[in-house]
């Protein structure tokens, strides 16, 4: 089947024809797509095992059927992929069963062990295909937090019942990129002063990044259901603001922006593997700079010398959360 064709069934969301258009990203092969803004991405983060998988499962069961759900796992140890836990085994076939929910895992590959860029892809495909929600879900430490607030429009962070010295620990990295705070397992009692805590956080931190940034911070039980209606009507109103501020085509830019980088990096890393004989020079210390550059970063193109961009994350376009 082409492409196009491929392209087309997609469009009536032929969850096989997804399949196959990611696994053809996923091979490197790239997929002409005309985007129009329709989904709203989630980028949902928070440490191993607060709950992440067993909240995006009770969403995507209260979400009227009638809308078109994508999840998108990141690590692949996580257990919606069919890893350690039978309970989330279970619920994964559960909602695979349902017509209108897509579940893929994605690798993290590469140098970086972020995103990858057909994960990038990924998401592009589902939303030509007319996904109403792209919940993406990552681990709470590394790269591939730092890569998903380029792609997402509204980012959850999931923050167990914890210590006050244990969400002081979690402040410094996760603490920033949240767009909505979410307690789970908040059926446990050590929710509530949690939540209070995170309150009082989110102000102090509101004193340094402006008034602008207003994320707000909600208790659930993913398990239990408790909170998640209204959870989704929060997420729902965002988008609706998103929407309404034309905020969503800024996000769509650092998507690509994003996309390209990790795409350079990926042609980077091939480079190198074809290159492996440099290894040797290097351990003995006779490789120089220059050299590694003229074999590794420059090539030939009809003539033309082209280098490659800078590679440095920090300078891909920064989207402050929350506006
Ligand atoms: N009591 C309680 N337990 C929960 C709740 N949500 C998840 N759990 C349990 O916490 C454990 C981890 O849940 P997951 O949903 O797999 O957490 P995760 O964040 O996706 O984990 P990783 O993907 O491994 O990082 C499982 O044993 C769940 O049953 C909740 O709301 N209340
Ligand atoms: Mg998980």
């Amino acid at each position: 089947m082409s492409i196009n064709e491929l392209l087309e069934r997609a469009r009536s969301w032929d969850k096989a024809a997804i399949a196959k258009l990611i696994t053809l990203a996923e091979e490197g092969i790239e997929i002409p797509l005309n985007i129009q803004r329709k989904s709203h991405v989630i980028g949902i983060t928070g440490p191993p095992g607060s709950g992440k998988s067993t909240l995006i499962y009770t969403m995507a069961r209260k979400i009227p059927q009638d809308r078109r759900i994508a999840i998108l796992t990141i690590d692949p140890s996580s257990p919606f992929t069919g890893g350690s836990f039978m309970g989330n085994r279970i619920r994964m076939q559960e909602l695979t069963s349902r017509p209108n929910i897509y579940i893929r895992s994605m690798a993290t590959r590469g140098i970086r062990g972020g995103l990858n860029y057909a994960t990038i892809a990924a998401v592009n495909i589902l939303e030509y295909a007319g996904a109403d929600y792209i919940f993406i879900e990552t681990v709470g430490a590394g790269q591939s937090d730092t890569d998903v607030k380029y792609v997402a429009d509204t980012i959850l962070v999931l923050v167990p019942p914890l210590s006050g010295d244990e969400i002081q620990a979690l402040k410094s990295g996760l603490m920033e990129i949240g767009d909505i705070y979410v307690v789970s397992k908040s059926d446990n009692q050590a929710s509530e002063s949690t939540y209070r805590d995170l309150l009082a956080m989110v102000d102090m931190m509101r004193e340094v990044k402006g008034d602008s940034w207003k994320p707000a911070v909600i208790k659930v039980s993913g398990l239990y259901g408790y909170g998640v209606d209204e959870l989704l009507r929060l997420i729902d109103d965002r988008f609706r603001e998103l929407s309404n501020n034309s905020k969503l085509g800024e996000s769509l830019i650092s998507r690509r922006l994003l996309e390209m980088r990790l795409y350079a990096y990926d042609l980077l890393e091939k480079r190198l593997d074809e290159n492996k004989d440099l290894e040797g020079d290097v351990i003995n210390g006779s490789l120089s700079r220059r050299r590694l550059r003229g074999n590794c970063l420059v090539w030939r193109s009809r003539g033309l010398i082209m280098w490659p961009l800078r590679l440095k994350t920090s300078t891909v376009l920064l989207r402050s959360s929350g506006d």
